[in-house]
């Protein structure tokens, strides 16, 4: 279950949509590109994104484990650069939940005006993963459903 709430500190003069992208997919050793469509993004957008995988475990990581938006690797304080898959929950500080990795970004600098579609690079080497779902907030010009 994904349960989606208004948050007050996001500009209220902008449009924002946002996409939920569900499914299960095992990754393990390889690499899988995806498009989420959908949206049309604004001038002056705001953009954020978070992904659930259900497993991805803190003690395996390696070269071969990263998320990519838009060709940009994400990472910050709880995603180390080579262990993205790391049963952590960023915005709660969570470390090593064991079996939920959810974590949210501001992708804001990777989204254009224009845009209608964002790409995702899923790449995995030993640590396997199950895809869950992918959420994206971005400033859109129109509403879409
Ligand atoms: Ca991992
Ligand atoms: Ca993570």
């Amino acid at each position: 279950m994904v349960v989606i709430y208004e948050d007050p500190t996001v500009a209220i003069n902008k449009m924002n949509t946002i996409k939920l992208y569900d499914g299960l997919k095992v990754s393990r050793n390889q690499t899988v590109n995806y498009t989420l469509s959908g949206i049309t993004v604004a001038s002056d957008p705001i953009a954020k994104f978070s992904m659930l995988v259900w497993e991805g475990d803190q003690s395996l990581g390696g070269a071969a484990e990263s998320f990519a938006f838009n060709g940009n690797t994400l990472s910050d304080t709880y995603n180390p650069l080579e262990n993205q898959f790391n049963s952590s929950i960023n915005t709660n500080q969570a470390l090593n939940t064991y079996g939920l990795d959810f974590d949210t970004f501001d992708v804001t600098s990777y989204v254009a005006a224009g845009d209608n579609s964002i790409t995702g690079t899923i790449t995995t080497g030993e640590d396997l993963i199950l895809q869950g779902a992918a959420l994206m907030m971005v400033t859109n010009t129109v509403f879409s459903d």
